[in-house]
């Protein structure tokens, strides 16, 4: 009986766990694109189909040492069709052999760092599209990392399809207990995106985090003894 009580509360814990939201910055890539002008003809790139930037993505640290290979775009009317939402995009193109990414350390909505703490979970979402519907699909690579350059979960993969249509992706990280983190628990967490192939366009990044509390299993299950307790007596 009292297995069973403590068995029930540890489910009911776990499904329970605490969830909040990640405050991804700039994440439609629509930032600054009302006075970021690419191609220099007057009209910033959101009002003018086609432009886009070279190694720029406002409120993401880039890290584009190929810089025409990533950037914001505006892909109205191109064959990619437009953008998920807004009027830009970023592009990624073959970033992982010339070592470029595109990275934002992760803060909480109500402010504070996302930090890797063992048994959490960190799951991003967002949009992928392939550039120019080619054959060979591009691959968005999706990782997490701690300062300055150390994964903590292998990359994830995703693939777009070839044709213009967006594709969702969901990226969920389950993080191992601190055994086998291989990082000291708590410091901040990056996301990078990175990518493999043809140019890839990414849109509306999400994220959210969860961390089991130990602390509502011990109370539940101090609720279950003394239930056991109550029924005894
Ligand atoms: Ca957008
Ligand atoms: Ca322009």
């Amino acid at each position: 009986m009292k297995f069973a009580i403590a068995s029930i509360c540890l489910t009911f814990s776990a499904l329970t766990a605490d969830g909040a939201s990640i405050s991804i910055k700039n994440p439609s890539f629509e930032d600054q694109g009302d006075t970021l002008n690419g191609n220099g003809n007057g009209t910033p790139i959101a009002s003018d189909p086609g432009d886009f930037t070279a190694g720029v993505v406002p409120e993401w640290d880039d890290n584009f040492t190929l810089t025409n290979n990533a950037g914001l775009f505006n892909p109205t009317g191109s064959t990619s069709g437009a953008a998920h939402s807004g009027s830009l995009v970023t592009f990624l193109q073959t970033n992982v052999n010339g070592g470029s990414y595109l990275v934002q350390n992760l803060e909480l909505d109500g402010g504070g760092n996302v930090t890797a703490e063992p048994l959490s979970n960190i799951t991003i979402t967002g949009w992928i599209s392939n550039r120019f519907s080619s054959a060979a699909d591009p691959l968005l690579r999706v990782s997490l990392r701690v300062a300055p350059n150390t994964n903590i979960m292998a990359p994830m993969e995703f693939d777009a399809p070839n044709d213009p249509t967006w594709t969702e992706f969901t990226a969920s990280f389950d993080l191992p207990d601190s055994a086998t983190l291989g990082v000291a628990a708590g410091q901040p967490v990056f996301l990078v995106f990175d990518s493999i192939g043809p140019q890839i366009l990414l849109d509306d990044i999400s994220g959210t985090t969860s961390i089991p509390e130990p602390s509502s299993a011990l109370i539940c299950g101090c609720a279950g003894l003394l239930l056991l307790r109550r029924r005894r007596s």
